[in-house]
Protein backbone atom coordinates (compact mmCIF):
# COMPACT_ATOMS: atom_id res chain seq x y z
CA UNK A 1 0.00 0.00 0.00
CA UNK A 2 1.56 3.53 -0.91
CA UNK A 3 2.29 6.14 1.41
CA UNK A 4 1.56 9.69 0.40
CA UNK A 5 3.18 12.73 1.48
CA UNK A 6 0.86 14.60 3.65
CA UNK A 7 0.80 16.87 6.78
CA UNK A 8 1.65 15.79 10.13
CA UNK A 9 2.72 12.61 8.33
CA UNK A 10 2.64 10.16 5.79
CA UNK A 11 -0.78 8.66 4.88
CA UNK A 12 -1.09 5.31 4.12
CA UNK A 13 -3.45 5.35 0.66
CA UNK A 14 -5.46 1.74 1.03
CA UNK A 15 -6.69 0.85 -2.01
CA UNK A 16 -9.25 -1.62 -0.74
CA UNK A 17 -10.25 0.37 1.89
CA UNK A 18 -10.89 4.56 0.80
CA UNK A 19 -13.26 6.25 -0.18
CA UNK A 20 -13.26 10.12 -1.56
CA UNK A 21 -16.52 12.03 0.12
CA UNK A 22 -17.44 14.92 -1.91
CA UNK A 23 -19.66 17.48 0.68
CA UNK A 24 -22.35 19.86 -0.26
CA UNK A 25 -21.40 20.86 -4.03
CA UNK A 26 -24.93 22.32 -4.48
CA UNK A 27 -25.71 25.15 -6.47
CA UNK A 28 -27.34 26.46 -3.10
CA UNK A 29 -23.79 26.57 -2.10
CA UNK A 30 -21.79 27.13 -5.31
CA UNK A 31 -23.98 29.30 -7.37
CA UNK A 32 -25.52 32.59 -6.82
CA UNK A 33 -29.08 32.79 -6.09
CA UNK A 34 -29.12 30.15 -2.79
CA UNK A 35 -28.79 29.09 0.43
CA UNK A 36 -25.50 30.81 0.95
CA UNK A 37 -25.95 33.86 -0.95
CA UNK A 38 -29.23 34.36 1.36
CA UNK A 39 -27.06 34.11 4.18
CA UNK A 40 -24.56 36.84 3.13
CA UNK A 41 -21.95 34.67 1.05
CA UNK A 42 -19.53 35.35 -1.81
CA UNK A 43 -20.06 32.30 -3.45
CA UNK A 44 -16.70 33.15 -5.61
CA UNK A 45 -14.41 32.29 -2.56
CA UNK A 46 -15.95 28.33 -2.80
CA UNK A 47 -15.82 28.15 -6.68
CA UNK A 48 -11.62 27.29 -6.68
CA UNK A 49 -12.22 23.95 -5.09
CA UNK A 50 -14.66 22.82 -7.79
CA UNK A 51 -12.11 21.59 -10.65
CA UNK A 52 -10.06 20.13 -8.24
CA UNK A 53 -12.60 18.24 -7.22
CA UNK A 54 -13.71 17.22 -10.29
CA UNK A 55 -10.18 15.41 -11.47
CA UNK A 56 -9.98 13.74 -7.89
CA UNK A 57 -13.44 11.80 -8.74
CA UNK A 58 -12.31 11.54 -12.76
CA UNK A 59 -8.96 9.70 -10.83
CA UNK A 60 -11.27 7.83 -8.35
CA UNK A 61 -13.65 6.43 -10.96
CA UNK A 62 -10.68 5.62 -13.15
CA UNK A 63 -10.00 3.05 -10.53
CA UNK A 64 -13.54 2.17 -9.34
CA UNK A 65 -13.30 3.81 -5.82
CA UNK A 66 -16.17 4.34 -4.22
CA UNK A 67 -17.23 8.43 -4.21
CA UNK A 68 -19.86 9.31 -2.03
CA UNK A 69 -21.88 12.53 -2.32
CA UNK A 70 -24.04 14.63 0.41
CA UNK A 71 -25.95 17.32 -0.23
CA UNK A 72 -27.70 19.37 2.91
CA UNK A 73 -31.20 19.45 2.44
CA UNK A 74 -34.67 19.38 4.18
CA UNK A 75 -37.80 17.32 3.51
CA UNK A 76 -40.53 19.26 1.70
CA UNK A 77 -42.75 19.44 5.11
CA UNK A 78 -40.13 20.75 6.79
CA UNK A 79 -40.38 18.20 9.07
CA UNK A 80 -35.96 17.22 9.86
CA UNK A 81 -35.79 21.07 9.98
CA UNK A 82 -35.10 22.40 13.82
CA UNK A 83 -36.65 25.75 14.65
CA UNK A 84 -33.11 26.77 15.34
CA UNK A 85 -32.06 26.43 12.07
CA UNK A 86 -34.49 28.36 10.48
CA UNK A 87 -34.81 30.93 12.71
CA UNK A 88 -31.18 31.44 12.83
CA UNK A 89 -29.21 34.47 11.15
CA UNK A 90 -31.02 37.35 9.36
CA UNK A 91 -31.44 35.81 6.07
CA UNK A 92 -32.89 37.50 3.13
CA UNK A 93 -34.89 34.57 2.52
CA UNK A 94 -35.40 31.39 5.12
CA UNK A 95 -35.09 27.88 3.90
CA UNK A 96 -38.45 26.18 2.63
CA UNK A 97 -38.88 29.99 1.03
CA UNK A 98 -39.10 30.45 -2.63
CA UNK A 99 -35.70 31.67 -4.07
CA UNK A 100 -34.28 32.14 -7.52
CA UNK A 101 -33.37 28.13 -7.54
CA UNK A 102 -36.92 26.79 -6.20
CA UNK A 103 -37.41 26.40 -1.92
CA UNK A 104 -33.90 27.29 -0.55
CA UNK A 105 -32.53 24.10 1.03
CA UNK A 106 -35.20 21.70 0.09
CA UNK A 107 -34.84 18.40 -1.06
CA UNK A 108 -35.61 17.62 -4.90
CA UNK A 109 -35.34 21.51 -5.63
CA UNK A 110 -33.22 22.99 -8.21
CA UNK A 111 -30.75 24.54 -5.83
CA UNK A 112 -29.90 21.40 -3.75
CA UNK A 113 -28.68 20.01 -6.90
CA UNK A 114 -25.45 19.03 -7.20
CA UNK A 115 -23.78 21.32 -9.44
CA UNK A 116 -22.94 19.45 -13.10
CA UNK A 117 -18.94 20.02 -12.67
CA UNK A 118 -19.22 17.14 -9.44
CA UNK A 119 -22.51 15.67 -10.25
CA UNK A 120 -22.82 12.19 -9.18
CA UNK A 121 -22.54 9.03 -11.58
CA UNK A 122 -25.88 7.37 -10.90
CA UNK A 123 -23.91 4.15 -9.31
CA UNK A 124 -22.38 6.28 -6.82
CA UNK A 125 -23.97 7.09 -3.17
CA UNK A 126 -25.71 10.34 -2.32
CA UNK A 127 -26.42 11.39 1.04
CA UNK A 128 -28.81 13.23 2.31
CA UNK A 129 -28.35 15.46 5.14
CA UNK A 130 -30.41 17.56 7.25
CA UNK A 131 -27.25 18.59 9.65
CA UNK A 132 -23.30 19.97 8.76
CA UNK A 133 -22.54 16.44 10.40
CA UNK A 134 -22.55 14.03 7.47
CA UNK A 135 -23.63 11.09 9.91
CA UNK A 136 -26.49 12.88 11.45
CA UNK A 137 -29.56 11.23 10.33
CA UNK A 138 -28.14 9.36 7.61
CA UNK A 139 -26.62 5.90 6.67
CA UNK A 140 -23.43 7.15 6.19
CA UNK A 141 -21.76 5.12 8.82
CA UNK A 142 -23.53 1.71 7.62
CA UNK A 143 -22.76 1.97 4.20
CA UNK A 144 -18.77 2.40 5.07
CA UNK A 145 -19.07 -0.40 7.14
CA UNK A 146 -21.05 -2.45 4.57
CA UNK A 147 -17.96 -1.65 2.28
CA UNK A 148 -15.19 -1.97 4.85
CA UNK A 149 -14.38 1.06 4.45
CA UNK A 150 -11.59 2.24 6.84
CA UNK A 151 -10.21 5.77 5.20
CA UNK A 152 -11.74 8.69 3.78
CA UNK A 153 -10.33 11.22 1.35
CA UNK A 154 -12.34 14.20 2.17
CA UNK A 155 -13.74 17.38 -0.36
CA UNK A 156 -16.33 20.15 -0.20
CA UNK A 157 -17.35 23.38 1.29
CA UNK A 158 -17.35 24.63 3.36
CA UNK A 159 -13.95 23.55 5.03
CA UNK A 160 -15.44 24.81 8.38
CA UNK A 161 -18.85 24.15 8.21
CA UNK A 162 -20.11 20.58 7.03
CA UNK A 163 -16.42 19.60 5.90
CA UNK A 164 -14.47 19.92 9.28
CA UNK A 165 -18.01 19.01 11.28
CA UNK A 166 -17.83 15.43 9.37
CA UNK A 167 -14.37 15.41 9.25
CA UNK A 168 -14.67 15.77 13.35
CA UNK A 169 -17.24 13.06 13.46
CA UNK A 170 -15.24 10.45 10.98
CA UNK A 171 -12.53 10.51 13.33
CA UNK A 172 -14.85 10.28 16.53
CA UNK A 173 -16.11 6.70 14.71
CA UNK A 174 -12.46 5.73 13.77
CA UNK A 175 -11.69 6.31 10.29
CA UNK A 176 -8.37 7.86 9.02
CA UNK A 177 -9.48 11.08 7.41
CA UNK A 178 -7.09 13.18 5.09
CA UNK A 179 -8.79 16.33 3.94
CA UNK A 180 -7.71 17.55 0.33
CA UNK A 181 -6.18 21.44 0.78
CA UNK A 182 -7.27 22.98 -2.25
CA UNK A 183 -10.47 20.61 -2.63
CA UNK A 184 -12.03 22.63 -0.10
CA UNK A 185 -13.19 25.99 0.20
CA UNK A 186 -14.84 28.46 2.29
CA UNK A 187 -16.52 31.75 2.17
CA UNK A 188 -13.91 33.18 4.82
CA UNK A 189 -10.66 32.13 3.55
CA UNK A 190 -8.75 32.39 7.05
CA UNK A 191 -11.23 30.34 8.54
CA UNK A 192 -10.22 27.81 5.59
CA UNK A 193 -6.47 27.97 6.63
CA UNK A 194 -6.89 27.72 10.61
CA UNK A 195 -9.04 24.45 9.80
CA UNK A 196 -6.16 23.20 7.77
CA UNK A 197 -4.06 24.06 10.85
CA UNK A 198 -6.28 22.40 13.67
CA UNK A 199 -6.98 19.60 12.01
CA UNK A 200 -3.36 18.43 11.88
CA UNK A 201 -1.93 19.89 14.75
CA UNK A 202 -1.10 18.02 18.32
CA UNK A 203 0.01 14.93 15.66
CA UNK A 204 -3.29 14.74 13.77
CA UNK A 205 -5.56 14.99 16.41
CA UNK A 206 -8.25 14.99 13.66
CA UNK A 207 -6.11 13.42 10.64
CA UNK A 208 -4.31 14.24 7.82
CA UNK A 209 -4.32 17.17 4.71
CA UNK A 210 -2.77 16.89 1.80
CA UNK A 211 -2.18 18.75 -1.75
CA UNK A 212 -4.51 17.25 -4.38
CA UNK A 213 -1.59 16.49 -6.76
CA UNK A 214 -0.20 13.95 -4.10
CA UNK A 215 -3.06 12.43 -4.61
CA UNK A 216 -3.83 12.51 -8.74
CA UNK A 217 0.32 11.48 -9.31
CA UNK A 218 -0.40 8.30 -7.19
CA UNK A 219 -3.61 7.81 -8.93
CA UNK A 220 -2.13 8.13 -12.31
CA UNK A 221 0.58 6.04 -11.77
CA UNK A 222 -0.25 2.45 -12.53
CA UNK A 223 1.94 0.86 -10.42
CA UNK A 224 0.46 2.84 -7.24
CA UNK A 225 -2.35 -0.20 -6.96
CA UNK A 226 -0.46 -2.78 -4.53
CA UNK A 227 2.68 -0.85 -3.85
N1 LIG B 1 -22.89 28.33 5.71
C1 LIG B 1 -21.86 27.50 5.56
O1 LIG B 1 -20.70 27.90 5.59
N2 LIG B 1 -22.07 26.19 5.36
C2 LIG B 1 -23.24 25.52 5.43
O2 LIG B 1 -24.27 26.04 5.84
N3 LIG B 1 -23.22 24.23 5.00
C3 LIG B 1 -22.08 23.58 4.56
O3 LIG B 1 -20.97 23.90 4.96
N4 LIG B 1 -22.24 22.63 3.65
Amino acid sequence: MPFIDAKPYKFQFDFDHVALICIDMQRDFCELGGFAEALGNNVANVQPCIPVIAKLQAAFRKWRLPIIHTKECHKPDLSDLPAAKLHRGNPKIRIGEFGPMGRILIDGEPGVEFIAENAPREWEHVISKPGKDSFYRTDLDEYLMRRKIASLVITGVTTEVCVQTTMRCANDRGYDCILVEDGTDSFFPEFKESTLKAVVAQGGIVGWTCKSDILLDMLADEKSYGA
